[in-house]
C-alpha cells in the first residue's frame, strides 16, 4: 500500500535552535569584522523511540540498528526509552513524546491491543507514528502511519512444514509427536503469529500439543517453564520455543534433567525449533541441539530512517514493510518446504554464516 504523507508544521523545539543558533552566529559574524553570512543551523529530525524492552538478543540488536540509524551525523534527535515490557511505561513515553512535538515516534510495541488513546492524541498532535516489530491492533488504521517487521505467522508455518517433513524423512508418524509450546509474551503479534503457525499444523498433521506456556521471551523463563513441564509430562519430544533465548533456558533445562537435545527422538532426545536465528542461537544450531531455527531479522533501523525522510520529505512510502528471513539447519535432510504453492529453501548453516551474524 503506497502512502503520502504532506509536509509538517515546523517544530517548536527546531525553530526555538534555530533563533537560537542565529543569534550565536550573528554574534559571531560582527566580532569577525561583520562580512561573515550566518551559516544554515542544521534542522535535525526530531524522533521518540519506544522500545518495549531488552529482553533478547534480538530486541538487543533491534535497539542498536535503530539508534545507529537514527544518528546524528544522519540528521536525527533521537529521544529513547527502553518500557522494560511494561504497556503502561510506553504509554507514559509516547505521551511524553508527543508533549515534546517530536518530529515523528518510533513505537516497538510490547502487545497488540490497547493503544488507540495514546495514538489518537499523537495523530491529533500530527505527529507520525512509525510501528517497528510487532503490529498494533488499533480501530482505525490511520492511528499509525507506516509498520516494519516479519510475518511471524509465516515464520511458524515454515516451522511446521520442516517438523512434517523432517519426522517423515525419518519415519516418524506424526501421533508420536508431542508438543510443548514455549511461547513468547502473551498478546504479542510474534506470540500470536507462531503460536497459531503451530496450531494450524498440528491441526492439519495430528500432532499432540502436550502444553503451551509463556516465557517472555527470556532464557531464565524459558529453563523454569521447561524444568516444570518436564517434571509434568515424560512423554515430550519436541519444544517449539518461540525465540532463541528461550530455547536456550529450555535446552539448559532439558540438559539439567539428564535429556538431551537432538533430533533422535526415537532414542529419547527433544527436537528444538527457535526463531531469531541471533548468533547464540545458530550457536546452538551448530552444535546439533537446536534442530532449526527460523530467522526473524531485527536489523530494521535502515528502513525505518528512510521511511521517516520520506514521511518528513513528503514524499511516497509502503505502509507495510515485511522484511525476507530465512531458516537454518546443519541436518540435510530437508532441502525446502512448501508453503501454499509455494517453495521455501531451508538454508543450511555454514561456520562463514555464524562467523557473520553479528547479534
Ligand atoms: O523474536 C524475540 C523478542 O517481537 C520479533 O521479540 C520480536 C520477538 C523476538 O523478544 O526475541
Amino acid at each position: 500500500m503506497k502512502m503520502f504523507s504532506g509536509k509538517r508544521k515546523l517544530n517548536k523545539r527546531l525553530l526555538g535552535l534555530a533563533l537560537s543558533a542565529a543569534m550565536i552566529f550573528g554574534t559571531a559574524g560582527c566580532t569577525a569584522g561583520g562580512t561573515t553570512e550566518a551559516e544554515e543551523p542544521k534542522k535535525y529530525i526530531s524522533v521518540g523511540f519506544s522500545q518495549l524492552g531488552a529482553e533478547s538478543d534480538w530486541r538487543v540488536a533491534n535497539t542498536d540498528s535503530i539508534r545507529g540509524s537514527l544518528s546524528r551525523e544522519e540528521g536525527f534527535d533521537l529521544m529513547f526509552d527502553d518500557a522494560q515490557q511494561k504497556q503502561d511505561k510506553q504509554i507514559r513515553a509516547i505521551r511524553n513524546f508527543t508533549q515534546q512535538e517530536v518530529d515523528c515516534i518510533v513505537l516497538a510495541p510490547v502487545m497488540e491491543t490497547g493503544w488507540d488513546t495514546v495514538l489518537e492524541e499523537a495523530r491529533d498532535a500530527k505527529i507520525p507514528v512509525v510501528v517497528v516489530d510487532r503490529m498494533v491492533d488499533v480501530e482505525d488504521e490511520t492511528l499509525f502511519t507506516a509498520w516494519v517487521g516479519s510475518d511471524f505467522k509465516k515464520e511458524g508455518r515454515v516451522a511446521c512444514e520442516w517438523l512434517n517433513e523432517y519426522t517423515k524423512a525419518k519415519g516418524i508418524s506424526p501421533e508420536e509427536l508431542n508438543i510443548v509450546d514455549i511461547q513468547g509474551t502473551l498478546g504479542a503479534t510474534a506470540q500470536i503469529g507462531r503460536t497459531d503457525g503451530l496450531m494450524e499444523g498440528a491441526q492439519k498433521y495430528g500432532w499432540n500439543i502436550v502444553a503451551s506456556e509463556p516465557a517472555d521471551y527470556t532464557r531464565a523463563k524459558g529453563q523454569e517453564v521447561m524444568q516444570k513441564l518436564l517434571n509434568e509430562y515424560e512423554n515430550i519430544n519436541v519444544a517449539y520455543c518461540e525465540n532463541d533465548n528461550e530455547a536456550i533456558g529450555v535446552i539448559d533445562a532439558i540438559e539439567a534433567s539428564g535429556r538431551t537435545a537432538g533430533t533422535d527422538i526415537a532414542n529419547g532426545e527433544i527436537l528444538v525449533i527457535s526463531f531469531d536465528a541471533a548468533n547464540s542461537g545458530l550457536s546452538m544450531v551448530m552444535e546439533g541441539k537446536i534442530a532449526l531455527d527460523v530467522e526473524c531479522n531485527p536489523l530494521q533501523g535502515e528502513t525505518v530512517k528512510n521511511l521517516i525522510n520520506a514521511i518528513e520529505n513528503g514524499e511516497e512510502f509502503e505502509k507495510y514493510t515485511y522484511i525476507k528471513e530465512k531458516a537454518f539447519t546443519v541436518d540435510e535432510t530437508v532441502k525446502s518446504v512448501n508453503l501454499n504453492g509455494e517453495e521455501y529453501d531451508i538454508t543450511l548453516l555454514t561456520d562463514e554464516i555464524l562467523r557473520e551474524r553479528e547479534y
